[in-house]
């Protein structure tokens, strides 16, 4: 695909940061589950925590196109440090800009933006994932505040974001209708974080549970009005699936530069089993890389990307898994050893399928947009 001069710095840039900074860090990421605080520190001052917001909101001024060059650049050495961009920009970033007031976004857009400040996103709950309607965690107003109580499951960011925008129901009884969209921030009363998973893949990126006992917030902490919470998280969800998709391409990509270096090194290139591996890999990572641009420029121009987000969500995640098996195949019994990043790509792909709504979530979302609902 042709990038403008822009972008093709931009993702110059990135790449450097990623090849010295984070690729030399990513196999001990993985091994401790550790977070890797110095590299969030590095993409803040980078200006990579905020790269499609405008300036004057302490954002980096580019574009969602810039924004998933980003992630799928850095996903391509480091699935961890990569999901924590997509989470923190999209989960924790887009729903204030998108849905809050002048006064909100400089109080909590501007901080997260800088990277002075990490944004997390709560949505998922033990009993309501796919169908994000079922949501529990209730609140009622209770003079200038809303007491909250509920339980979060598998947040991204969860123990260690600053600013968590989250969703809660009036009365489960009114579905979608009765959810709306609040702030809290780490430290108030009544918030804890809950048990840390241990996971499969993404081992550095922390995911966890957020507790909300009696919390009490200011009533200012809401996002749009009563009841907007269901098309909030809707929108910050088809923007969040741009960013999947291409975390998902760039995780593909790291397995397949890994598996022709291992190829190349190997004097296996004459091999027509892996030249129709590679050939097949390639080619549906070009695709998938296609598709992600392609939503992406789509929200940049301000027209419609509900189907392009999902539809690039499903293949880019699809063919993730294929090219990360298959490199493990190329590399054989090695591909499954930790001499070789294959394994962890991996499992870090797997989660690419499932997180942000699930591959049958998006062929949901797709046939609705083409057949009507
Ligand atoms: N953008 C804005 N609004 C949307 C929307 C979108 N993409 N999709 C639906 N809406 C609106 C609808 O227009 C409808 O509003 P009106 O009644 O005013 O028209 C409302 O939201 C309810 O829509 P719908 O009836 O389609 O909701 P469903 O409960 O059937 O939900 C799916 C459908 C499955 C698409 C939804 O529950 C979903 O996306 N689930 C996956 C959630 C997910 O990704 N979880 C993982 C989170 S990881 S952070």
């Amino acid at each position: 695909m042709i990038l403008s001069e822009i972008h093709k710095k931009f993702k110059e840039k990135v790449r450097a940061f990623a090849d010295n900074e984070v690729a030399p860090r990513a196999k001990e990421i993985d091994k401790k589950g550790e977070f890797p605080w110095d590299l969030v520190k590095k993409m803040g001052e980078y200006g990579f925590l905020g790269i499609y917001i405008p300036e004057k909101y302490g954002g980096a001024g580019l574009d969602v196109l810039s924004y998933a060059i980003a992630v799928e650049e850095i996903g391509r050495v480091c699935g961890s440090t990569g999901i924590f961009l997509a989470a923190h920009s999209s989960l924790g970033v887009f729903p204030i800009y998108y849905a809050g007031t002048e006064e909100q976004k400089q109080k909590w857009l501007i901080p997260l933006a800088k990277g002075e400040k990490i944004g997390s996103f709560g949505l998922t709950e033990p009993n309501a994932g796919s169908d994000a309607a079922g949501t529990q965690t209730r609140f009622r107003l209770e003079g200038d505040k809303y007491i909250i109580n509920g339980t979060k499951r598998f947040i991204t960011s969860g123990h260690i974001a600053d600013i968590i925008i989250f969703t809660a129901t009036k009365d489960p009884a009114l579905g979608y209708k009765g959810i709306s969209a609040f702030v809290v921030e780490k430290g108030t009363p009544g918030f804890t974080p809950g048990k840390e998973e241990d996971k499969l893949g993404l081992r550095g990126s922390i995911t966890s549970e957020l507790i909300f006992e009696d919390c009490a917030i200011p009533k200012e902490n809401i996002l749009g009005q009563e009841g907007d919470g269901f098309k909030i998280f809707m929108e910050t969800l088809d923007g969040g699936r741009i960013s999947i998709g291409a975390l998902a391409l760039g995780i593909a990509q790291g397995a397949l530069d890994a598996s022709v270096k291992f190829v190349q090194e190997h004097n296996l290139t004459k091999s027509q089993s892996i030249q129709s591996m590679i050939a097949e890999i390639s080619t549906e990572i070009e695709a998938a890389r296609l598709l992600v641009y392609n939503a992406a420029q789509l929200k940049d121009a301000g027209l419609p990307y509900v189907k392009e987000s999902a539809m690039a969500k499903y293949y880019a995640s699809t063919v993730g898994m294929k090219a990360t098996s298959m490199a493990i195949d190329i590399h054989g019994l090695l591909g499954i050893t930790d001499d070789y990043p294959v394994e962890r790509f991996f499992r870090d792909e797997k989660l690419m399928e499932i997180g942000e709504g699930t591959s049958e979530i998006q062929k949901i979302v797709i046939a609705r947009q083409i057949l009507g609902k």
